[in-house]
């Protein structure tokens, strides 16, 4: 029969044991993952950034011309064409492999409505310096799955280092947001946040898009105004 002295120690010594071994498992290593039921990490949508608070997505907007795209992860390719030196196609785990940048921007809608997220991706400038872009280069279109395309000035992005993101608040980009990128382009209106991009191609002319063509301004400069006059 133990004595309660040697209960107490033994009951020490069980819960230290105990908890040597969870601390030192690396289960609660990383604070953005936790495991679900089923025994899958999941990860936790950030809410802060920088001291700035985001915008969940749950009430952030949404627009898209043709409803959502649901892109294949496995069969998806990014193209990158036209006044480059050498054109590629780059896989998602590709893309996923590049270093990567995170950064809190905010996006406005020209019709009034934004919110602010943190947004995670690989910037243009890193995928230019793989293809290479030739010297009489000025403009960058993007193409989409659904048929909308926008373009914006090559100097723009090169001199923002803007960037393709892959995750908003540190979540996978969901379906309606744009999967597998969305362009993040900072004080631009959200029509240039072109989502479910497919191909990228560097032209040395002026490109009028979706909703430019429409008349919209083609400079989108947040704050300015919102139709070409
Ligand atoms: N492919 C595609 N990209 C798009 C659009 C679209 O209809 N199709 N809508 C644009 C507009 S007008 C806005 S305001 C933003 C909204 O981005 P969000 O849906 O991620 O909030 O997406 C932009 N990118
Ligand atoms: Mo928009």
């Amino acid at each position: 029969m133990l004595n309660a002295k040697k209960q107490k120690v033994l009951l020490i010594r069980t819960v230290s044991i105990l908890l040597f071994l969870i601390l030192s498992s690396g289960c609660l290593e990383d604070p953005q993952e936790i495991v679900n039921t089923s025994g899958e990490a999941t990860v936790l949508e950030a809410s802060v950034f920088e001291g700035k608070t985001l915008t969940p997505i749950s009430e952030q907007r949404n627009n898209a011309i043709k409803g959502t795209q649901y892109i294949d992860r496995d069969a998806y390719e990014l193209r990158i064409y036209g006044l480059v030196d050498s054109p590629m196609s780059l896989s998602y785990e590709q893309l996923l492999a590049y270093p990567s940048d995170t950064r809190f921007v905010r996006m406005d809608c020209v019709e009034g409505w934004g919110f602010d997220a943190m947004w995670t991706g690989v910037t243009l400038n890193t995928l230019f310096n793989d293809t290479g872009v030739n010297d009489s280069a000025t403009t960058v279109i993007f193409y989409s799955a659904d048929g909308y395309s926008t373009g914006l000035e090559l100097d723009y992005l090169v001199e923002n280092d803007i960037m393709l993101a892959y995750k908003l608040n540190n979540v996978t980009l969901p379906a309606d947001r744009g999967f597998p990128l969305q362009l993040v382009a900072e004080d631009k209106y959200g029509y240039k946040w072109a989502k479910w991009i497919t191909s990228i191609e560097v032209t040395d002319e002026p490109y009028v898009g979706y909703w430019e063509s429409a008349g919209y301004s083609n400079s989108a400069d947040v704050g300015g105004p919102a139709f070409e006059r």
